[in-house]
């Protein structure tokens, strides 16, 4: 496997929403020496309000997201970033000591060149919105380096079936997402990911990529989920 030269090597998994990433680091978990970490989604459906607001009280950020997204939408991405940060700082011992390699489930650049460019693609968030976000983004990043992955893996499926999925999962806040926002999601990581048409820093266009068909049962298919295995050891 590759070294990022000092430290382990960090690959993030990228996919659309209920592409399978929680399943994937799951079976990674399960059947290799792998370290993996997910995302903080708990952290924001269950943000604690201040003493001063409403003791004891949590609200969900997510759900406002999905309710408001002109709203919240930037809220809403300001608070994913600093948890993923937060949590890089928090967890750091666990992540970089002992281990060659670890998963993450996305990162901050998915973050960004996926969710928030949608957003200000699709007339969500305004110019401003998009140009605070990217401002505060980049400080972040240059404060915490440690949170850019040194590889992507890209767990590729068609937004017809993240859709089946994510009906199937059946997470409340989740319930106003459309086959045309999965789409629109979708299209985002091929840019990224695939047609690599969207303008990056040198440093993240020189991490290498590897996209997976995950329309296939990584669960079922034990022969496939082994090759798909074999294939982090090219990074
Ligand atoms: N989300 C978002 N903006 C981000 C990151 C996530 O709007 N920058 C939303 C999309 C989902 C929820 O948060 O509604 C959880 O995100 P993921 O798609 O990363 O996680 P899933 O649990 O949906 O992934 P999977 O089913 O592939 O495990």
């Amino acid at each position: 496997m590759y070294s990022a030269g000092n430290g382990p090597l960090k690959i993030s998994i990228e996919g659309n929403i209920a592409a399978g990433k929680s399943t994937f680091l799951q079976l990674v978990s399960k059947y290799t020496d792998l370290k993996t970490f997910q995302e903080p989604v708990c952290d924001w459906t269950s943000v604690p309000l201040e003493p001063e607001c409403d003791p004891g009280a949590h609200k969900n950020l997510l759900d406002n997201f999905y309710l408001d997204p002109a709203r919240w939408g930037l809220t809403f991405q300001q608070y994913v970033i600093f948890s993923r940060v937060k949590g890089f700082y928090e967890d750091k011992e666990n992540m970089f000591n002992g281990h060659g390699a670890f998963l993450t489930e996305r990162s901050v650049w998915g973050d960004r060149l996926v969710f928030v460019r949608n957003l200000f693609k699709q007339g969500v968030m305004s110019d401003l919105e998009y140009s605070l976000y990217c401002h505060q983004h980049s400080f972040a990043l240059e404060q915490c380096p440690d949170a850019s992955p040194d590889a992507i893996l890209y767990l590729k499926t068609s937004p017809e079936i993240c859709l089946e999925r994510l009906k199937h999962r059946g997470r409340s806040e989740e319930i106003s997402v459309t086959l045309e926002y999965l789409r629109q999601i979708h299209q985002r990581h091929e840019e990224w990911l695939v047609e690599k048409t969207v303008d990056i820093p040198p440093s993240l266009a020189k991490v290498p990529v590897l996209v997976v068909d995950c329309t296939k049962n990584l669960i079922k298919d034990d022969q496939y989920r082994h090759e798909v295995f074999e294939k982090l050891n090219c990074f």
